[in-house]
C-alpha cells in the first residue's frame, strides 16, 4: 500500500480523500491554492503545498505545480477527485511519466472515454446497449448525413465527440434543418473542444439519467454497485441523486449492471468508473462514460456499504477488489441534496464568509463539507459547497430524514440552495418517484417568484 498520496483536488471532494487516507493509514499531502490557504482541510494536513493563485488555471488545472508537489513530497501516488485534471489523459500520462500512480484507470481509457465516439464503438464492441444513431462519426457528405437520419428517425440530436456533460449538442426536427445543424456543430465543435468530430443519435425526449457505478481492480476483477437516479439537474447540474432509481425492475438493473462489469473487463478498466445511461420505455441507451469518482458517490456508499473512495486507493495500489459481485447486497434508500451557495430561486452565485454553519445529524444522516463557521467560500470556484447524505430502510423513511436534516441546517452569511430542496422534499411527484431530467426545470418554471 500506498505511504503517502497527493491529493490535487480542493473542497469537499480534497477532504474526503483526505479522510479515506487516514483511515488506511496513508499520508495525505493536500495542494491548494492561494484562495483555499485558510481551509481546516489545508491546516489539518500533516503536508500542504501552495500550488499557485486563486484561478484554477494557475493552480488546480496547472500540471507542472502539481507534479512538482508530488515530487519536493516524496509522494507516490496522485488523486484527482473530480473535475480539475481528473479526465484529462494527457496529466494521468504526465504523472505516471513522472513515476506516480495515478489513482484512476489508464490514460487509453481516459482517451476512448473522453472521445465520445469512440466511447460509444467500444460499449457496442462491449454488448452495452447504446442509443441507435450514426455508428461513429459523421461524414461531410449531405446526402449520407440525410439518410442517417432518416435511417434513425426524427428527431435526431447532433453531438460533439469531444463534448460531453451537456456541452456541444443540437436538437433537429427536420430534414431541413438537418445539414445546416451538422455544420453549425462542427465549427462550435472546432472552436470549444479543437475537434470537429460530429455523431448522430435519436433523440429521446422524456427519458431519466440513470447511472452504473463500477469497480475494476488490475486482475482483471470489476464489480456494478447498482445504479443512481440522477434525474433531477438543471443545466447539466445534478441538484438530486438517489439510489437505487424508483420503479426501475431489479431484474433489469441486474442485466445493464452485468454488461458494465464485463465491458470493464473486455477493455481492462481500473479504478472507479459509472456510465451514463438514458433510461425510456423500459429500456437503457448508453450514452457516456465517466473515469472519475463522482460528486453523488456517497448515495451508492450508503446503499452498499462499499467506500469507493478507499476502494480507488486499493485498486490504485495493485489490490484486489475485496469482495465479489455476489457480497455486494443494496440495503434501503439513499438520496443526496446538493448544497450550493447561490440564491436558491435565481441561481447566481453566493460566495463569501459564511457567518454560521450548523450541520445536520441523526440516523442515518451523513454530510460531506469542508466548511464550518467563519469559512470564506471562495468566488474562483463551483459553487456547491457541500452534500447532505440520508440513508433510511426504504424511500419514504430516507425522504423523511432528508426532510428533517434540511430544517436543522443552518447557513448564514450567504445564500444557499437548501430552501429549494426543502420545498422538492414535499413536491408530491418527486415524493412519487421517477421524475424524468426535464422534471426540475419545469417545476422551476412553474414555481417563479
Ligand atoms: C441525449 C438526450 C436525449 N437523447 N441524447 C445531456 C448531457 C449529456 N451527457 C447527454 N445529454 C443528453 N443526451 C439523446 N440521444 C438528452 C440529454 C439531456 C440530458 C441528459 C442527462 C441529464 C440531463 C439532460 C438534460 C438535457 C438533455
Amino acid at each position: 500500500m500506498f505511504k503517502k498520496i497527493l491529493v490535487a483536488n480542493r473542497g469537499e471532494i480534497a477532504l474526503r480523500i483526505q479522510r479515506a487516507c487516514r483511515e488506511l493509514g496513508i499520508k495525505a499531502v493536500m495542494v491548494y491554492s492561494e484562495a483555499d490557504r485558510e481551509a481546516k482541510y489545508v491546516k489539518l494536513a500533516e503536508e500542504a503545498v501552495c500550488i499557485g493563485p486563486a484561478p484554477s488555471s494557475a493552480s488546480y488545472l496547472n500540471m507542472p505545480a502539481i507534479i512538482s508537489a508530488a515530487e519536493v513530497t516524496d509522494a507516490e501516488a496522485i488523486h484527482p477527485g473530480y473535475g480539475f485534471l481528473s479526465e484529462n489523459a494527457d496529466f494521468a500520462e504526465r504523472v505516471e511519466k513522472s513515476g506516480f500512480q495515478f489513482i484512476g484507470p489508464t490514460p487509453e481509457s481516459i482517451r476512448i472515454m473522453g472521445d465520445k465516439v469512440s466511447a460509444k464503438q467500444a460499449m457496442i464492441k462491449a454488448g452495452v446497449p447504446c442509443v441507435p444513431g450514426s455508428e461513429g462519426e459523421l461524414p461531410d457528405d449531405p446526402a449520407t448525413i440525410r439518410r442517417i437520419a432518416r435511417t434513425v428517425g426524427y428527431p435526431v440530436i447532433i453531438k460533439a465527440a469531444g463534448g460531453g456533460g451537456g456541452r456541444g449538442m443540437r436538437v433537429v426536427h427536420t430534414e431541413a434543418a438537418l445539414v445546416n445543424a451538422v455544420q453549425m456543430t462542427k465549427a462550435e465543435a472546432q472552436a470549444a473542444f479543437n475537434n470537429p468530430s460530429v455523431y448522430m443519435e435519436k433523440f429521446l425526449q422524456n427519458p431519466r439519467h440513470i447511472e452504473i457505478q463500477v469497480l475494476a481492480d488490475k486482475h482483471k476483477n470489476a464489480v456494478y454497485l447498482g445504479e443512481r437516479d440522477c434525474s433531477m439537474q438543471r443545466r447539466h447540474q445534478k441538484v438530486i441523486e438517489e439510489a437505487p432509481a424508483p420503479g426501475i425492475p431489479r431484474k433489469l438493473i441486474e442485466k445493464i449492471g452485468e454488461r458494465c462489469a464485463a465491458a470493464c473487463k473486455r477493455i481492462g478498466y481500473r479504478g472507479a468508473g459509472t456510465f451514463e445511461f438514458l433510461y425510456e420505455n423500459g429500456e437503457f441507451y448508453f450514452i457516456e462514460m465517466n473515469t472519475r469518482v463522482q460528486v453523488e458517490h456517497p448515495v451508492t456508499e450508503l446503499v452498499t456499504g462499499i467506500d469507493i473512495v478507499k476502494t480507488q486507493i486499493m485498486v490504485a495500489a495493485g489490490e484486489k477488489l475485496p469482495f465479489t459481485q455476489r457480497q455486494i447486497p443494496l440495503q434501503g434508500h439513499a438520496i443526496e441534496c446538493r448544497v450550493n451557495a447561490e440564491d436558491p430561486y435565481k441561481f447566481t452565485p453566493s460566495p463569501g464568509r459564511i457567518t454560521m454553519w450548523h450541520a445536520p445529524g441523526g440516523p442515518g444522516v451523513r454530510v460531506d463539507s469542508h466548511v464550518y463557521t467563519n469559512y470564506f467560500v471562495p468566488p474562483n470556484y463551483d459553487s456547491m459547497i457541500g452534500k447532505i447524505i440520508v440513508h433510511g430502510d426504504t424511500r419514504e423513511e430516507a425522504l423523511a430524514r432528508m426532510r428533517t436534516a434540511l430544517l436543522e441546517t443552518v447557513v448564514e452569511g450567504i445564500q444557499t440552495n437548501i430552501p429549494l430542496h426543502r420545498e422538492l422534499m414535499v413536491d408530491a411527484k418527486f415524493m412519487a418517484g421517477g421524475t424524468n431530467i426535464h422534471y426540475l426545470e419545469e417545476w422551476l418554471g412553474a414555481h417563479k417568484r
